[in-house]
């Protein structure tokens, strides 16, 4: 077989954007390279996992009193392993665990990066074959070089994040991430175990067809979410509608399909849970980040997720998010 030479990896692609960038030290392609990797071991496990004990509850419960999944397990370990042990991360949060996870050791001090990260969310779907996916984040310290990373580096405003992306474990792996300079997906090409370009430049459709919320929880949500429902399907034809309405449940696969075709996603605030089920650290911020960079928006519901000012990084929001005039339309109610 004769290697396409126009095809980019993901490696190639980090190290080309750098390239642009005189003063870059190339931390941040190095950082992405690890989080390729281990989604790459992540990929494997989830492609086996009917064929392996891998499977089912691990029996435990994570900090937010859930049950946790094997495979939630396993890809935590693969994303906090690699990381600490790559050069380009001073510490790490994660979903899965109680407290942030500072390395400190010589290299890991000089790092300028934190990550926070999801590692398999969606994870009620693994039994049952449909996607599920890893999402991450990361920031700028704001502490010392040299010194260890400090509580600070993880609870920073959603703006200022470097860098954003998610990894779909779907009928393709594919790895998304955002910079300020634009969303680019790729696509792992298991014949040579690279993840290859294969959406460059993703903008977000202004508009589309679809809305996707869990309408179980409809008489919880306040009646201006129950308008704006009603809104999606009653719209008549000559204004795009009626939306489609589309939940797997799975929040990486659902926001991937609405910025690909266009569309909102909401978890708005119940009755029960006023503030919602998503993580402003872990799941809002990041997704609210790449859809900014491709033309769309993010809010609770009264505000930018980006500008929410963080206390915890366990703490939940209520969350809309899709096309830009969708959003528009939702936030005129
Ligand atoms: P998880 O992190 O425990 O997997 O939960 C997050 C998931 C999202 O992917 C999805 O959008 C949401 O939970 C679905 O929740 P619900 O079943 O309440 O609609
Ligand atoms: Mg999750």
């Amino acid at each position: 077989m004769v290697i396409n030479r126009k095809i980019q990896t993901l490696d190639e692609f980090t190290i080309q954007q750098m390239r642009d960038f005189p003063n870059a030290t190339g931390e941040l392609s190095g950082l992405l390279r690890d989080i390729g990797l281990a989604a790459k071991r992540v990929h494997v496990e989830v492609n086996k996992a009917g064929l392996v004990d891998i499977l089912g509850d691990a029996g435990t419960m994570n900090v937010q009193g859930e049950e946790v999944k094997k495979l939630d397990i396993f890809a935590n370990n693969q994303f906090m392993g690699v990381l600490r042990h790559g050069i380009s991360c001073a510490g790490i949060g994660s979903e899965e665990l109680d407290d942030v996870v500072i390395f400190d050791d010589d290299i890991s001090n000089q790092s300028k990066y934190v990550c926070l990260f999801d590692p398999l969310d969606g994870s009620s779907n693994i039994d049952v074959n449909v996607s599920i996916g890893t999402i991450f984040s990361v920031y700028r310290r704001v502490s010392e070089l040299g010194k260890p990373a400090t509580k600070a580096d993880f609870i920073q405003e959603g703006i200022k994040q470097v860098a954003a992306g998610y990894v779909i474990y779907g009928s393709s792996t594919m790895l998304v991430y955002a910079t300020r300079r634009g969303v680019n997906g790729f696509t792992l090409d298991q014949s040579i175990g690279e993840f290859t370009l294969s959406h460059s430049d993703i903008k977000c459709p202004d508009k589309g067809k679809i809305y996707s919320v869990n309408h179980g929880n409809f008489f919880r949500y306040e009646q201006k979410v129950q308008d704006y429902i009603h809104l999606c399907q009653k719209k008549d034809k000559e204004n795009g509608g009626p939306y489609t309405q589309r939940y797997i449940g799975s929040m990486v696969a659902d926001v991937h399909r609405n910025l690909i075709k266009g569309g909102i996603f909401m978890y708005p605030g119940t009755t029960d849970k006023p503030k919602g089920k998503l993580r402003l650290m872990y799941e809002c911020n990041p997704f609210a980040f790449i859809i900014e960079i491709a033309g769309g928006k993010a809010t609770n519901g009264n505000q930018r997720i980006l500008e929410i000012v963080p206390t915890d990084v366990h703490q939940r929001t209520p969350m809309f998010i899709g096309s830009k005039l969708m959003m528009e339309e939702m936030e005129s109610i």
